[in-house]
C-alpha cells in the first residue's frame, strides 16, 4: 500500500511517497513528492527516515519498573497499573497533582485527544507542551497585534517572487533546506537580508551580492528592530495611509523608537549605522517585502517584545496582509502550528480558544458531552509545569508524557531530571527508549508516522494527511487507543474514538466558531484535495473553501485592525562577568531536537556524531583552544564536555552548542529557567558560561 504522506519531522512537513519494499534495508522506501513546500526536495533527514521504523531499539512491549530495572509487562497489567495509580493520587492529592506534557510532533487528533483526556478523564488543568519552548513568543506576539495566531498567514510560494526578505534568528539552510529554494528570488535581486549573531549556513548565502548579513550581539534583536523602525519614520519611509486606514497604537510606538538613534544602536547591538540605514531603505523600497522570525529572536526573555518589534516594523512599512509582502514566524516542529490550536495549551480549548471564556467552555462541552463545570480552567505553561515535579504539597506527582524528550530539551536540564526523579510516577509513551523514558515508572510503546493516519497543519497553517504505509510492529499501540482504553478504566465521561478520521470530525466540531475553525474539514475533504494539491488553510469553517491569505480585508481583532504595541528594550547591560562569554544554543542539519530519533540513524550520526562547541579562533586562541580539543563549557548548572570547532564566523564573545545531545554532552545542562513574562518562552539562546581545555579525566 503504497501512500502519499509527509515527513515525519519538520514545520516543512516536505511531501513524500512512501512505498513498502520487502527487499529493501528499511520497511518502506521514500520518495519525495511535489509539493508547494519542497517541490519534491527533502533533506537528509527527511531522506533516512524510514531507517527509525525498524530500528533495533524500537519498544514494541509495555516497560514496567520493577525492582528499578524496567521489565516488559501486559498492556493489560500496564494500562490497569497507571490506572489505578492516577486514581489514588488524584484521591489523595487532587486532581492537579497529575500532569501531562504534550509534543508539537503529535497528531492533530492526538493532540485534540490529549487534551480532552487531561480535562475529562484526569481533572487536571496541568497540561502544558513543548510548543510553549517553540512557538509561544511569535505566537503571543500574533495574538496580541492581530488577533490571530498563524506562524505564516500566506502560502510560502508567495515568498518566490519577492525581493526582499528580512529573516531574523532563523538558519532554515540547516533546519528546513528544501526552504531555500522559496529565498531564491530576493537573493537574486540581492535583497536578501540575515540576523544572526553567527555566520550561519543561511547567513553565508548572502555573500556575492546576495544580500547582507546583520551580527548583531545575541540577545539585542528588540534595540536592533527599534533602530530599523527609527530609521523608517525619521527617514518617512513609512506607509501612513495603511497606519492610518488599518492599524492602532502608532502614536505610541514613535514615542518609543525615538531615542533609538542609530549611533546609539550600534553602540548596544554592533550593527554599523551604515547597514542598518541600507536595510531599513531597502525593506521600504521593495517590491514585495517579508519579514520572518525564527527561534534566535523568539526563545529569550523578551521574545514576545521581539518579535512585536518586528511586527511594528511591518506594520509601519504596509507590509502585512498586502498581495505579495507580509510578515511571519517559522513555525518548528511538524505540527507546532496544529499542536496549538486543540487544547494541549494550558490556557486553551480546541479551535484556539480561551479556556477562561465561558461561550468557549459551553460551546466545548455540548461536544463533549458534559457541563461546562467539569472542565478545569487554565493551567500552568510547560517551564512552571516542570518546576513544579515533585514538589511537597501542591505540586505534580504524577506525569504523563507524549511527544518530548524533557530531560534533554527543556531548560535547565539537571534540575528537570531532579524533578522526573521526585515523582510518584513518569509515564513515558514513546517509540524509542528516549532520555526520558529511561527515567519513567511505565513506558508505552506507540506507532511511528508511517504505521498511522492522521493529520498535520504545517508552517502555512495547511491541513495535511498523514497516511499509513505499513503497519506497526505487533504490540504497538496508537496513542488514540491507549487514552481511550485509560479513559475507560478511569471511569470518564463523554466518548472516546479511536479512530483518526471519527476523531478529525469530532474535532472539527469542536473548533467550529473558534480562531481555528476547522469545521468544513474531514479526512474525506483532505483525500478529495490530494488532486488540487492539499491547500486546505484554516479557517476552513464549514461551507468555505478555506484561507491561504489572512488579513487581507481585516485583522482578526473585534474592529478589524491590527494592533501596534509599543515595546521597551530591557536593561541593556550585558551581564557578562570577566571571562564570561554568551552560549547561544541551536540546531545542525542532521539532528532532530533532542536526537532521540535521529542520534539513532546511522547515516547521520555518522555525520555528527558528537557535540562540538564552535568557538571563534581568536577566541579560541586566548583560552589556549586548538582545534578539536576536548573542552568544558560550565556555568553555575552544570558543565558540557564538547570538541571545540574553530569558525571565524563565530563573533569574538560567544559559543555555539547545539541542543541534541544528550549526558555529558546537553547543551541545557547550561540554560536557565527564566522566561518571557508574556508567553512564558524560555531563554534559550543567551547564557553566560566559560569555557576551558578539559583536564585529562575530563577529556576521556
Ligand atoms: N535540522 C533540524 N531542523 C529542524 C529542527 C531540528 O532540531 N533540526 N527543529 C525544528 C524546530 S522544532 C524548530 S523550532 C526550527 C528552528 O529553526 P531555527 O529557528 O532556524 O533554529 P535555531 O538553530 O534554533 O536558531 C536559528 C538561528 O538563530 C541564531 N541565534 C541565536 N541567538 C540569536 C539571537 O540572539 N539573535 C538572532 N538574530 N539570532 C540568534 C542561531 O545562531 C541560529 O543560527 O527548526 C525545525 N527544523
Ligand atoms: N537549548 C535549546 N533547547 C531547546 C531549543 C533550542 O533552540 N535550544 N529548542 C526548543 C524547541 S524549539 C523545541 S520544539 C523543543 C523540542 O524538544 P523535544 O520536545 O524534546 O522534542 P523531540 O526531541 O522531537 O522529542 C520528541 C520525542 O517524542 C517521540 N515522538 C515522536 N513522535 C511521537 C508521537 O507521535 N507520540 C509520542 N508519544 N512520541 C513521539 C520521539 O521519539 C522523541 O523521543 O526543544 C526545545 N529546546
Ligand atoms: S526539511 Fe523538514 S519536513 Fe523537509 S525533509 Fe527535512 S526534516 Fe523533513
Ligand atoms: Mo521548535
Amino acid at each position: 500500500m503504497a501512500a502519499d504522506s509527509h515527513c515525519p519531522y519538520c514545520a516543512l512537513q516536505c511531501a513524500m511517497t512512501l512505498t513498502p519494499d520487502p527487499l529493501a534495508a528499511t520497511p518502506v522506501t521514500v520518495a519525495g513528492r511535489a509539493f508547494p513546500t519542497n517541490r519534491g526536495g527533502l533533506c537528509k533527514k527527511g531522506w533516512t527516515s524510514a531507517e527509525l521504523l525498524r530500528t533495533p531499539d524500537r519498544l514494541t512491549v509495555p516497560l514496567v519498573r520493577r525492582d528499578g530495572e524496567l521489565r516488559p509487562a501486559t498492556w493489560d497489567d500496564a494500562l490497569g497499573m497507571i490506572a489505578e495509580r492516577l486514581a489514588a493520587l488524584r484521591r489523595e492529592h487532587g486532581a492537579d497533582a497529575v500532569g501531562v506534557f504534550g509534543g508539537g510532533g503529535l497528531t492533530n487528533e492526538k493532540a485534540y485527544v490529549l487534551g480532552k483526556f487531561a480535562r475529562l478523564a484526569l481533572g487536571t488543568s496541568r497540561i502544558d507542551y513543548n510548543g510553549r519552548f517553540c512557538m509561544s513568543s511569535a505566537a503571543a506576539a500574533g495574538n496580541r497585534a492581530f488577533g490571530v495566531d498563524r506562524g505564516m498567514p500566506f502560502p510560502v510560494t508567495d515568498l518566490d517572487d519577492a525581493d526582499t526578505i528580512l529573516l531574523l534568528g532563523s538558519n532554515v539552510a540547516a533546519t528546513m533546506p528544501p526552504f531555500l529554494g522559496h529565498l531564491s528570488g530576493a537573493r537574486a535581486a540581492g535583497g536578501f537580508i540575515v540576523v544572526d549573531p553567527r555566520r550561519s549556513q543561511t547567513a553565508q548565502l548572502t555573500a556575492d551580492g546576495a544580500g547582507i548579513h546583520l551580527q548583531p550581539a545575541p540577545g539585542t534583536d528588540l534595540v536592533l528592530l527599534l533602530g530599523l523602525l527609527h530609521v523608517v519614520l525619521a527617514d518617512g519611509l513609512a506607509d501612513t495611509a495603511y497606519l492610518e486606514a488599518r492599524t492602532t497604537g502608532f502614536d505610541a510606538v514613535r514615542r518609543s523608537v525615538a531615542g533609538w538613534w542609530p549611533e546609539r544602536v550600534q553602540e548596544h547591538t554592533g550593527v554599523p549605522v551604515g547597514q542598518l540605514r541600507v536595510v531599513a531603505r531597502r525593506l521600504a523600497r521593495g517590491r514585495g517585502t517579508f519579514i520572518l522570525t525564527g527561534r534566535g529572536v523568539e526563545q529569550h526573555v523578551d521574545g514576545t517584545d521581539t518579535a512585536t518589534a518586528a511586527i511594528n516594523l511591518a506594520l509601519a512599512l504596509g507590509l502585512v496582509g498586502r498581495p505579495g509582502s507580509g510578515y511571519g514566524t517559522l513555525t518548528g516542529q511538524g505540527n507546532g502550528q496544529g499542536g496549538r490550536e486543540h487544547g494541549q495549551k494550558c490556557d486553551q480549548l480546541p479551535g484556539y480558544r480561551k479556556i477562561t471564556d465561558p461561550a468557549a467552555r459551553a460551546a466545548v462541552a455540548a461536544v463533549w458531552g458534559v457541563d461546562p463545570a467539569v472542565i478545569p480552567g487554565p493551567g500552568v505553561p510547560a517551564v512552571e509545569l516542570l518546576g513544579m515535579l515533585g514538589q511537597r504539597p501542591d505540586g505534580v506527582r504524577a506525569l504523563l508524557v507524549h511527544g518530548s524528550n524533557v530531560v534533554v530539551s527543556g531548560p535547565d536540564a539537571g534540575a528537570i531530571r531532579s524533578g522526573l526523579e521526585a515523582l510518584d510516577l513518569l509515564v513515558v509513551c514513546d517509540f524509542v527508549l528516549s532520555e526520558t523514558a529511561e527515567l519513567a515508572d511505565v513506558v508505552l510503546p506507540v506507532t511511528q508516522w508511517a504505521e498511522e493516519e492522521g493529520t498535520m497543519t504545517n508552517l502555512e497553517g495547511r491541513v495535511l494527511r498523514r497516511r499509513r504505509a505499513l503497519d506497526p510492529p505487533p504490540g504497538v499501540r496508537s496513542e488514540l487507543d491507549i487514552l481511550a482504553d485509560l479513559a475507560h478504566r478511569l471511569n470518564a465521561p463523554s466518548t472516546w474514538p479511536t479512530d483518526p478520521a471519527e476523531v478529525f470530525d469530532e474535532l472539527a466540531r469542536a473548533s467550529a466558531g473558534g480562531v481555528a475553525d476547522y469545521s468544513g474539514l474531514s479526512h474525506a475533504v483532505l483525500d478529495a484535495q490530494a488532486e488540487i494539491g492539499e491547500a486546505a488553510h484554516w479557517p476552513y469553517p464549514a461551507g468555505s473553501t478555506g484561507t491561504p491569505r489572512l488579513f487581507l480585508d481585516r485583522f482578526g481583532h473585534d474592529d478589524g485592525r491590527a494592533r501596534l504595541v509599543a515595546v521597551r528594550a530591557r536593561e541593556l547591560t550585558t551581564g557578562r562577568r570577566p571571562g564570561e562569554l554568551t552560549l547561544i544554543t541551536g540546531r545542525l542539519l542532521e539532528h532532530y531536537q533532542s536526537g532521540a530519533q535521529t542520534r539513532r540513524v546511522p547515516e547521520l550520526v555518522t555525520a555528527q556524531p558528537e557535540v562540538r562547541a564552535e568557538l571563534h579562533p581568536a577566541t579560541a586562541a586566548r583560552l589556549g583552544i586548538a582545534d578539536g580539543d576536548r573542552v568544558v563549557v560550565g556555568n553555575s548548572r552544570g558543565a558540557v564536555t564538547a570538541r571545540a570547532l574553530l569558525s571565524t564566523g563565530m563573533r569574538l564573545d560567544t559559543v555555539f552548542l547545539p541542543f541534541h545531545f544528550a549526558g555529558r554532552q546537553c547543551a541545557n545542562l547550561l540554560t536557565e529557567a527564566a522566561v518571557d513574562p508574556i508567553s512564558a518562552m524560555p531563554e534559550f539562546k543567551r547564557t553566560a558560561v566559560t569555557v576551558r581545555p578539559a583536564v585529562e579525566e575530563e577529556a576521556a
